[in-house]
């Protein structure tokens, strides 16, 4: 009893090789093909395809995905320590998946729209939403924390895998739209060519084996929808490995529903950048939708209510921090002279200006009253609302002073 069942024991091999090997031997699946334009050693190869799409990254536009992965990952820290002194509930970090989120965040156009998991803090950063802004919600004092029409960055969602479906949906409303404006103003397709709207679903290797990731693929190839699936192959579902998601490469999955899946090193900007970019253009262009997998590991723990020593050894850890993104895009930019010591020092400091500024926010961000959570719950009065305010008043009450409970509104959890 129990042998079939795949176990969720890492045994310190290469597990995707082995079930890649599997899937090959077995189904006649070919071992996904990695797209990597920059090597863990900083050096820049060549692809057929992407090479083209890379070469179009200015000096500036490189050192810019390198400062942005920086402050990000400063972001991070700070939203760790912040959550440890108790000023959020809970972090959700995103240490090593710096390079598939500002990558793919950057490929974007302003027109496209995001809807992003739980841990697209990178994603955010690229669309211009305020970072202290986002941590309303880890606070517990803000069910959203920004408007997604200022940016085209939709909140989060923490159901794992809903987003897809609404992404799917929205980019089947882009077409809608886009239909009834040739229809109402013939002629004008010239001026709006260029600029039509993609939409980018993002989910993660263990969101992949949701029912609700399957009825967007389908839907999204039926209606040749202009959506990309990008989907963080961060190895990791909370304990349980990707190796248990799937049997074969999930970039391949694409195959099955008729359109293109790539697989990319997640932790090469240049490469993730690339790739996104082309995706979009095929979205953009009519040609409908495609899958990435940015290949791509979580360093850190799942939350900061996980302790990842449980069930993953630290040589695993260790393989993966040698893939840092940002070392290897360092490496380059000082190799090709396009970054001396004083841009790294510049990209530190800034780093810990943005810490301070998103302490100072976070500190000064202020509980709502709880009223207001009974207050919003239906557009007009209900009795059961009332009567459970009448409660909660009555509850309040019987504190010193007439207060609720100190901190009651800041307990959140997920
Ligand atoms: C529908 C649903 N089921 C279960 C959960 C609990 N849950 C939260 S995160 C998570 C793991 C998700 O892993 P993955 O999709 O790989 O994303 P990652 O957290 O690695 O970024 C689970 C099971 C949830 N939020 N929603
Ligand atoms: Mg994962």
């Amino acid at each position: 009893m129990g042998t079939h069942l795949p176990s969720t024991e890492f045994d310190g091999t290469a597990v995707d090789d082995q079930r890649e090997a599997d899937a090959e031997a077995v189904m006649g699946q070919p071992p996904a093909q990695m797209v990597q334009l920059l090597g863990p050693d900083g050096k820049l190869g060549f692809d057929p395809v992407f090479t083209e799409y890379a070469e179009k990254l200015t000096a500036e536009a490189l050192r810019g995905l390198y400062a942005d992965m920086a402050a990000i990952r400063r972001f991070d820290i700070e939203a760790t320590a912040l959550q440890r002194q108790g000023q959020l509930a809970l972090w959700v970090p995103l240490t090593g998946q710096e390079a598939a989120q500002i990558g793919s965040g950057r490929a974007s156009q302003p027109q496209d729209y995001i809807f992003p998991t739980y841990r697209e803090h990178g994603v955010a950063l690229t669309r211009n939403v305020d970072l202290a802004e986002l941590l309303r919600q880890f606070r517990g004092v803000s069910n959203g924390g920004w408007n997604p029409q200022d940016t085209n960055f939709h909140l989060y969602t923490l159901v794992l895998a809903a987003q897809t479906l609404h992404a799917v949906g929205y980019a089947m409303g882009i077409q809608r739209d886009q239909k009834l404006a040739a229809a109402e103003a013939p002629g004008q397709g010239k001026e709006s060519a260029g600029k039509e709207a993609a939409v980018i679903a993002y989910f993660g290797d263990g969101a992949s084996s949701e029912g609700d990731v399957h009825e967007s693929m389908v839907f999204a190839s039926s209606y040749n929808a202009p959506v990309v699936f990008f989907c963080q192959n961060n190895h990791w579902a909370i304990s349980v490995p990707t190796n248990v998601q799937t049997r074969v490469p999930l970039s391949n999955r694409a195959k099955g529903y008729g359109f293109p899946g790539i697989r990319v090193d997640g932790n090469d900007v240049i490469a993730v950048h690339a790739v996104t970019e082309w995706a979009l253009e095929h979205a953009r262009q009519g040609k409908g939708p495609v899958l990435i997998e940015a290949f791509t590991y979580r360093v850190g723990a799942h939350t900061t209510a996980d302790d990842p020593t449980k069930y993953r050894q630290s040589a695993e850890e260790d393989a993966w921090r040698a893939k840092d993104p940002l070392l290897r895009l360092e490496k380059y930019l000082r190799s090709e002279g396009l970054a001396d010591d004083g841009f790294f020092a510049k990209v530190k400091s800034d780093g810990d200006e943005l810490a301070a500024y998103v302490r100072r926010t976070t500190h000064d961000l202020e509980t709502p009253d709880i009223r207001s959570a009974f207050a919003n719950t239906y557009a007009e009065a209900h009795p059961l609302v009332a009567e459970e305010l009448a409660w909660f008043e009555e509850y309040s009450a019987g504190f010193a002073g007439g207060e609720e409970p100190a901190g009651q509104a800041g307990k959140a959890g997920h």
